[in-house]
């Protein structure tokens, strides 16, 4: 089959693309590696910047978000039984969005699915030729049947595990990676959240996290060991854990309940350049990684597609490659800046083996300067909210 773009990988970055395209009139075929329930089922996700919003709003995706979602002017940092907010608006003028990472995805197949965009799921064995060629082709199977895309570009949406960054041949890659040691533990309940903004807590016990999908349903994640097995972690060790890593007005009036979902993510930081190779353009965890404090994975992936849509508008409306050709330098500079806040704030919040004494007051004093001086909460409501485009 002809298409003009290829996007490979069903998430967010590739759905966003693909119906981005679409309103443009311009033709994309999503191949995706497992179904649609799988991609549905994951839990990520939950803090939308105001870019991403946008972007969702022009291509028409933006409806239940706006009814559904919650608009959260600040967020609250905690050490000890200290505590502290960081009021967005006030130091930005612009908030963020609480909507979870399923249902953006929900409503971009949806869009998907009412304008008969092709997606074709399950997919196995895919391969992209000739990306260093005008006239790339995806090769893939489906229930063991070869197929074959034709195309005038890749976008490699596929994610951190996927098959498009290894395209990208070893002499021309530069990967730059840093592995934390530690991961995050994450519970989904169906109980109210335990304060209307987020609280990122930086305790003796470890880092925690408390935030919410909707006025019923919470997402609360702790610092655990890489060693960890979610089976080691019962429902009750978890809440008695999360209770005494935030400040105790808090945890006396957290509501416990059955976890609905539970799994445990490992942290890394990790960027692949360049973005682009010949005719394949990486987007999202297919070129980059975050670890999830300050939220910037889904953000970061939304302005990538940002970029690529532009570009590919460029191409196709003025016939100018200039966009495709300045990509990776344009993309990079922005996810370079996010990996330097997602770092700096992971470095603050948790507690490290082997830590000492000098680093521990350390992270104590950036809490304590955060917290009293104006210029470094506006820093950190700038990157919070999201650097512009
Ligand atoms: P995804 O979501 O991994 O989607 C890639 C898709 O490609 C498919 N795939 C293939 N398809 C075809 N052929 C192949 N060979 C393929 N290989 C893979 C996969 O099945 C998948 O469907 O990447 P994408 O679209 O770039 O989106 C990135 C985001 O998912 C990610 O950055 C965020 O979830 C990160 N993240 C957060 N980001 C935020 O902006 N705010 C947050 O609050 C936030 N919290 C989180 C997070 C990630 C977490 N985990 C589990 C890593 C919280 C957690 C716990
Ligand atoms: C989430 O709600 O899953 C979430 C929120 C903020 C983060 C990371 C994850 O920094």
């Amino acid at each position: 089959m002809r298409t003009q773009v290829a996007i490979i990988g069903g998430g967010p970055s590739g759905l966003l693309l693909s119906q981005l395209l679409h309103v443009r009139g311009i033709n994309s075929v999503v191949v995706e590696r497992k179904t649609k329930d799988y991609v549905l089922g994951r839990i990520r996700a939950g803090v939308l910047e105001q870019g991403l919003v946008a972007l969702m709003e022009e291509a028409g995706c933006a409806n239940r978000m706006h009814a559904e979602g919650f608009i959260h002017n600040g967020a609250l940092i905690s050490y000890g039984d200290e505590m502290f907010r960081i009021d967005f608006s006030e130091h930005t003028g612009t908030p963020v969005m609480v909507y979870g990472q399923t249902e953006v995805t929900r409503d971009l197949y949806a869009a998907r699915e009412a304008a008969g965009g092709r997606i074709e799921f399950s997919v196995e064995d895919v391969v992209i030729h000739g990306a260093d060629s005008d006239a790339p082709q995806v090769t893939y199977t489906v229930d063991g049947e070869a197929r074959r895309i034709e195309c005038d570009f890749v976008a490699g949406c596929d994610g951190f595990h996927g098959v498009s960054r290894k395209t990208i041949p070893d002499d021309v890659r530069r990967e730059y990676e840093k592995v934390y040691p530690f991961g995050w533990l994450g519970v989904l309940s169906e109980t109210p959240p335990v304060n209307h903004e987020l609280i990122y807590a930086n305790s003796a016990r470890g880092f925690a996290l408390c935030s919410m999908r909707n006025e019923n349903l919470s997402r609360y994640y702790i610092q655990c060991s890489l060693d960890d097995c979610v089976e080691d972690w019962t429902d009750d060790a978890f809440w008695a854990e999360l209770k005494r890593r935030i400040p105790k007005d808090q945890a006396d009036k957290l509501i416990t309940g059955p976890s609905i979902e539970k799994s445990i993510a490992p942290l890394r930081s990790f960027v692949t350049e360049p973005m682009r190779w010949g005719r394949l353009c990486l987007c999202g965890d297919a070129a980059h990684i975050v670890p999830p404090t300050g939220a910037k994975g889904l953000n970061t992936a939304a302005s990538d597609v940002h970029y690529l849509y532009n570009a590919l508008r460029d191409f196709y409306e003025n016939g100018s490659e200039v966009g495709i050709d300045g990509y990776s330098a344009t993309a990079l500079a922005r996810v370079w800046k996010a990996e330097r806040f997602s770092w700096w704030f992971s470095s603050v919040m948790h507690r490290y083996p082997g830590q000492s004494d000098f680093d521990l007051k350390m992270q104590i004093a950036e809490l304590e300067f955060l917290r009293s001086n104006k210029a470094a909460q506006t820093a950190m409501a700038e990157n919070y909210v999201g650097l512009p485009y």
